[in-house]
């Protein structure tokens, strides 16, 4: 059974995270998060790919939206907003439980890597849900109508300003969390979930050093598309793909941008005809379904996946 390190950002990397976990012990997965979209809400500190896998792993993911909690309410934040705050980041009740005890942590002391840990305990995770970096490392998305935090990009303004750039500020001077640099230490396979790689996967692989250790895993290195006929299954990939230079959107595009670190790229079985330019590009295609719908779905995929690893 192989060593898996995943890197994962938010929902669509959250199911897949969701079906490695279902086959894999504990002592075979870390999933590395994201956490270029934390920010700060009514003076807490959210961390919502963390969450969303946290949630999704531990079974109280909200399944229609893929974020926040199930069956929550928003009491506070109504509350909040009759007070004069702004409400549109929708925190639900249950949810702020959670960025009440991690800010109360973190100002304790304690770094993020410790407080995901006691939070993953406590909602009965057992598999390693790790941040890519303990220091500060916050996404600024510089567009047509100014520069923006990420959440303000992506759920104030629904991604529609025209990016021009991402920074990803505080990465300089970010080391990885020490649970990342152990796993890529002892990973025999690299898992890059169907994550929006601009803005999900390249926080993660910019952290100086990263990029570098992941490609030297030796083993399978593999990728999932998040790209499926031209179309992200969520959120802007798509479009970053033209607004930044990438190429049209497709599942080759999604191959350049792995290219030098990837062994493989499991692409859908709509995509079939592009498996010829991603093997031209030194990447093999793996073509599945990749659409997770449904749990079974999720685990279908992860199958596939594990079973490349194990074979190359
Ligand atoms: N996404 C939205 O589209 N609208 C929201 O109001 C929203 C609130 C929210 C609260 C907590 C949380 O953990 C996630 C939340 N998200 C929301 C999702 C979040 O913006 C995205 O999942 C990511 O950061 C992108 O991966």
């Amino acid at each position: 059974m192989p060593d898996v390190l995943a890197l994962a950002g938010g929902v669509g990397g959250a199911k897949l995270a969701f079906g490695l976990a279902s086959l894999l012990p504990p002592d075979r997965l870390t999933v590395v998060v994201n956490t270029g979209d934390d920010d700060a809400f009514h003076g807490l500190h959210v961390s919502p790919d963390i969450d969303t896998v946290v949630y999704t792993l531990a079974g109280k993911a909200n399944r229609e939206t893929g974020w926040g909690r199930q069956q929550d309410t928003f009491a506070a934040l109504d509350a909040l907003s009759e007070l004069g705050a702004e409400t549109w980041f929708r925190l639900g009740d249950r949810d702020l439980a959670l960025h009440i005890r991690r800010t109360q942590l973190l100002r304790e002391g304690h770094t993020l890597s410790e407080v995901t840990r006691d939070v993953c305990q406590r909602f009965g995770v057992e598999h390693a849900i790790v941040p890519m970096s303990d220091n500060a490392i916050r996404t600024v998305v510089e567009t047509d109508q100014g520069v923006m935090s990420f959440q303000e990009y992506f759920v104030l303004h629904h991604s529609e300003p025209r990016v021009r750039r991402l920074v990803f500020k505080g990465i300089e001077r970010a080391t990885p969390s020490p649970w990342f640099e152990m796993a890529w230490q002892r990973a025999d396979a690299l898992v890059i979930c169907p994550s929006n790689p601009f803005l999900s996967v390249d926080p993660i692989l910019s952290i100086p050093g990263a990029r570098n250790a992941l490609a030297s895993i030796n083993g399978v290195r593999i990728a999932v598309s998040p790209i499926i006929g031209g179309k992200a299954v969520r959120g802007p990939a798509a479009k970053l793909f033209e607004q930044l230079g990438g190429g049209p959107a497709d599942c080759v595009g999604v191959a350049r941008r792995y290219a030098g670190l990837c062994t493989h790229l499991v692409i859908d079985r709509v995509d079939q005809a592009l498996a010829p330019q991603i093997a031209a590009l030194g990447i093999k295609p793996v073509v599945e379904n990749t659409l997770m719908q449904t749990d079974d779905d999720r685990i279908e995929l992860a199958r596939a996946v594990l079973a490349v690893c194990e074979t190359g």
